[in-house]
């Protein structure tokens, strides 16, 4: 490496002075993340050759087979996070309810509550597709001292703290903000080290990508299916690129780094699509405006919405803000 890559561990503390980090809470969270995600990557990346693959045989509250690996993810991330006494809560995908945390004196003086989805798109890592983990933080709103309560996870996505997301593709990265733009980290395994390689991410305003999965084309609303066919014209302008990987976070990392729309709408069977506001939906949407993008369920934008329930699911439409634009206008037809 003949270039001073700065280290994600460094850059935390750099960044300490800017941002509310001062108790160091935030710091040693951050920090927590990239310890569990090294732990994940290690497992993702030899997963054919250790007993981490399949259904884990039983089903999370949302009714999904888990995956092994998307139970190993969850205690990996569960156990890092609690151990080191910087959160006061933690929801998860993988489980019904949220944690309360005690502190190391058994009571609840930490400040930060986090939401993830541990391994998202896990049913890809049979077939050996990247998958990623999603991860979102915000102050808790109640009492210092006294046990987490549902409200201090059901807060708007503005109000996030710092969100990212770990991809485990062909090489494993970190990408986070905490609405100072946004960061890449590349992590090196031969040392165990995440590099700073993806400086003040942006998504282009422009882009021509869309990413959907068309199978459910006849199930969208007639104004989503006229958008679909929009993206294929060449009427005035080249037709787009569809590129659908079917694991969220490659998705969305792949239209960060090149420009498109990642869409999961509302189908006739599942009217408010089959992605989660909290932890899938509300960190991306963070990230994705901090790089210059917008998201929004097709109305609101997804970081205004008022959440109600833990694994409540929206219409996702993310990415490239001219993109994203051109959708509303045909939306409102
Ligand atoms: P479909 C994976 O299960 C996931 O939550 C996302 O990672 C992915 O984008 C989406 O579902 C794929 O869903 O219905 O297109 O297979």
């Amino acid at each position: 490496m003949d270039k001073k890559y700065t280290t994600l561990g460094e850059f935390i503390i750099q960044k300490q002075q800017d941002f509310d980090y001062s108790t160091g809470e935030l710091s040693r969270l951050m920090n927590a993340i990239k310890l569990a995600a090294k732990r994940i990557s290690n497992k993702v990346n030899k997963a054919g050759l250790v007993d981490v693959t399949g259904a884990y045989g039983s089903q999370n509250v949302q009714g999904e087979d888990q995956q092994k690996l998307d139970v190993l993810a969850d205690e990996i991330f569960i156990q890092t996070l609690i151990d080191r006494d910087i959160l006061c809560g933690i929801a998860s995908e993988e489980n019904d309810d949220y944690i309360a945390i005690c502190d190391g004196n058994g009571s609840h003086n930490n400040k930060y509550v986090l939401l993830m989805d541990p391994l998202d798109g896990s049913s890809n890592i049979d077939v050996n597709v990247s998958v990623g983990t999603i991860f979102s933080i915000y102050r808790r709103v109640s009492a210092e001292g006294t046990p987490v309560t549902k409200e201090d996870f059901l807060q708007k996505g503005k109000l996030q703290v710092a969100a990212g997301y770990v991809i485990y593709g062909s090489s494993t990265m970190l990408v986070y903000t905490t609405g100072n733009g946004v960061n890449g980290f590349t992590l090196d395994p031969a040392i165990g080290t995440f590099y700073l390689s993806h400086p003040n991410m942006k998504i282009t305003e422009g882009g021509a990508i869309y990413s959907i999965n068309e199978g459910n084309y006849n199930q969208l609303e007639e104004n989503v299916q006229k958008y679909i066919e929009y993206c294929r014209s060449d009427e005035d302008k080249k037709p787009y690129t569809a590129r659908y990987i079917g694991s969220l976070v490659a998705d969305v990392h792949r239209n960060i780094l090149k420009g498109g729309i990642y869409m999961y709408p509302g189908t006739t069977k599942n009217p408010n699509g089959k992605l989660r506001l909290l932890y899938e939906c509300n960190p991306l949407a963070f990230v994705i405006e901090q790089a210059g993008g917008k998201a929004t369920d097709g109305k609101n934008n997804i970081l205004d919405i008022e959440p109600t329930a833990l694994h409540q699911r929206v219409p996702f439409y993310a990415g490239s803000k001219n993109m994203v634009d051109k959708l509303h206008e045909m939306l409102v037809l």
